[in-house]
């Protein structure tokens, strides 16, 4: 009886480092393919789609990327999706009365022929609103991104620390 739980134990062991193994190569796998995480559309480039973990019961998140427009036409963004979310807005944020604001583009984003667009924290960025779970540190959560002219694509947005890439350090904290 003492052997035979012993070597349910030993079994148990060797199969949590068989589990270990195989998340370790998962891992390994998601690294590699971060180092390409851009979409190309039509004439449109899409690089790196982010988002950042949300602190607990965050109803909303930003999601942010650049855009490039390699055509001889401007394109808009118009909308997109994340699984997890219910809308999805195309967003600014600007300094008014001395406070950041965001506000929805009814028209979208435009990227004009030529040029590249950054949605960054502080500045342009699609809203994701409705969260159904909290987006978690080093996940990728599949979505899509619309355009009047390219269509419409399936991208992963990466989800970075909670806090990543501040918008410049000042925003928010109405210091006058
Ligand atoms: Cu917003």
């Amino acid at each position: 009886m003492i052997n035979m739980l012993s070597f349910v134990r030993r079994a148990g062991r060797v199969r949590d480092v068989l589990f270990a193994a195989a998340l370790a190569l998962v891992a390994t796998a998601a690294t590699t393919r971060a180092q390409a995480h851009d979409y190309t559309l039509g004439d449109i480039k899409i690089a790196h789609p982010w988002s950042r973990a949300t602190p607990g019961g965050a109803k909303v998140a930003g999601g942010f990327m650049k855009l490039t427009n390699n055509g001889k036409e401007a394109d808009r963004l118009i909308g997109g999706s994340l699984i997890v979310a219910g809308q999805f807005e195309v967003h600014e944020t600007r300094m008014q009365d001395n406070v950041m604001r965001m506000r929805r583009l009814e028209k979208g984003l435009e990227i004009p022929a030529g040029a590249t667009v950054e949605l960054r924290p502080g500045s342009y960025h699609v809203m994701f609103i409705g969260l159904q779970s909290g987006l978690k540190e080093g996940e990728r959560v599949n979505g899509t991104l619309i355009f009047e002219k390219a269509g419409k694509v399936e991208v992963e947005y990466k989800i970075e620390a909670l806090g990543g890439q501040p918008a410049g350090g000042k925003a928010g904290t109405g210091h006058h």
